[in-house]
C-alpha cells in the first residue's frame, strides 16, 4: 500500500524518510514522492496559516492520486517580526530566491535578506522558532493535522553545513545551530520531528492494518 509524500522539497523528503521509518516499517505503508505522478499540477499555497498550506497540499494529492498523503508546511517565525517570515519562509527573498539556480542559492538569498533585516535588533530581540504543520488526508476527505515547534535564537551570521534552509541561522539552548547538528540530534528536537512523530499515531490509527 502507498502512501504520496506531497513536497517538492527533497531536503523534507530525506528528512521524513528518517522520521517516519518506523512508522512505515510498523505498517508495510510504502511512501512515494509526487514525482512518480507527473500530472500533478503544483499547488497555490494560499493560505495563511501553516495548518491551512499543509491541508491544501495534502488534499490536492490525495483527490488527484486517490491515495492517502501527507504534506508539511513550514517555516521560520521571527518574533520581531511578528512572525514573518511564516509561511512566506521559502520565498522571502522574493526574486533574487525565484532567481536563484538551486536550492542552495535559494536559500542562501533568504538568509541574507533576513539578517539584513535584523542587523540592528539587539541579541535579546532575536528570540525564533521553526514551527511545521503536518497533514494527513485520506482519498475520502478525512483530514488530521498535527503542529510542533523549536525554539531558539538568530545568530548574526550562518554556521554549519547540515540541514538546509534556515538551519545555520537559528541557534539552539546549547550554544549550537541546527545545521551544526546531525540529523539525528536535529529530528529529535526539531518542529518536523515532533510534529510527524504526533502524526505517525493518526497514520497507524487510520492506515495501520
Ligand atoms: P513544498 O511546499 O513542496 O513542501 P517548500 O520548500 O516550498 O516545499 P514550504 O512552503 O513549507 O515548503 O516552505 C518551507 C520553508 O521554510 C523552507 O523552504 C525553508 O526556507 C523553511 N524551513 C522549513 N523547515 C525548515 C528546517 O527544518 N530548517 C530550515 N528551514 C526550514
Amino acid at each position: 500500500r502507498r502512501l504520496v509524500l506531497a513536497t517538492r522539497n527533497a531536503h523534507k523528503v530525506g528528512e521524513l524518510r528518517d522520521i517516519l521509518a518506523d512508522v512505515l516499517e510498523r505498517t508495510g505503508l510504502d511512501l512515494v514522492g509526487v514525482q512518480e505522478f507527473p500530472e500533478l499540477e503544483d499547488v497555490v499555497e494560499s493560505g495563511v496559516t501553516f495548518a491551512a498550506n499543509a491541508l491544501l497540499k495534502a488534499h490536492a494529492v490525495a483527490s488527484a492520486t486517490g491515495l492517502p498523503a501527507l504534506a508539511d508546511d513550514s517555516g521560520l517565525a521571527v518574533d520581531v517580526l511578528g512572525g514573518s517570515p511564516g509561511v512566506f519562509s521559502a520565498r522571502w527573498a522574493g526574486p533574487a530566491a525565484r532567481e536563484a539556480v538551486d536550492g542552495a542559492a535559494k536559500d542562501r538569498a533568504n538568509n541574507e535578506l533576513l539578517l539584513a533585516q535584523l542587523s540592528d535588533v539587539p541579541d535579546e530581540h532575536r528570540a525564533a522558532g521553526f514551527v511545521c504543520a503536518a497533514a494527513l488526508v485520506l482519498p475520502d476527505g478525512t483530514e488530521v493535522v498535527r503542529e510542533g515547534a523549536v525554539r531558539g535564537v538568530l545568530g548574526r551570521g550562518p554556521r554549519g553545513d547540515g540541514g538546509f534552509g534556515y538551519d545555520p541561522l537559528l541557534v539552539l539552548p546549547d550554544g549550537r545551530t541546527l545545521a551544526e547538528y546531525s540529523p539525528e540530534e536535529k529530528h529529535a528536537v526539531s518542529h518536523r520531528g515532533a510534529a510527524f512523530r504526533a502524526l505517525a499515531q493518526d497514520v497507524v490509527r487510520l492506515l495501520g492494518t
